[in-house]
């Protein structure tokens, strides 16, 4: 599965739309991964998961950051999120079966902010370009 010049300008369109509202985003899309999967409140038990949270205002941030870095990186996912998969691996010890899941809540997230924009082809184009981060996320589990 590869990227093409028309995923890559899908996904390069769409983030510059998103522009300074992607940390709200990721704060959203998490709210929505505590809610739906449980489960994955497990890996945040310093954290307040409370609506609103100032923590996951903070993180959803930093999960921003990381996809803003990866839509510029697009051709050299595994380097660039190097670091973070070793720290998700070896040290956070997050299931990468998760990543799905955070991958998915933000498809939803992106979906609802924007319902004119998010035909079936550019959702094929953001899904293929999460597949990537969460290939690359994973790589450092082995
Ligand atoms: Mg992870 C920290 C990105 C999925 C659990 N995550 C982080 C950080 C980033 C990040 C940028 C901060 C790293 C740092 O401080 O240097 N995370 C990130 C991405 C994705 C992801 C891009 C998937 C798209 N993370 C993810 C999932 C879980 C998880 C699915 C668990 C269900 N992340 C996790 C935890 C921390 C981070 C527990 C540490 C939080 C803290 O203590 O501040």
């Amino acid at each position: 599965m590869v990227l093409s010049p028309t995923d890559k300008s899908n996904v390069k369109a769409a983030w510059e739309k998103v522009g300074g509202h992607a940390g709200d985003y990721g704060a959203e899309a998490l709210e929505r991964m505590f809610l739906s999967f449980p489960t994955t409140k497990t890996y945040f038990p310093h954290f307040d998961l409370s609506h609103g949270s100032a923590q996951v205002k903070a993180h959803g941030k930093k999960v921003a950051a990381a996809l803003t870095l990866a839509v510029y990186h697009l051709d050299d996912l595994p380097d660039t999120l190097s670091a973070l998969s070793d720290l998700h691996a070896c040290k956070l010890r997050v299931d990468p079966a998760n990543f799905k899941l955070l991958g998915h809540c933000l498809l939803v997230t992106l979906a609802r902010h924007y319902p004119g924009d998010f035909s079936p082809a550019l959702q094929a184009s953001l899904d293929k370009f999460l597949s990537h981060v969460i290939l690359a996320l994973a790589s450092k589990y082995r």
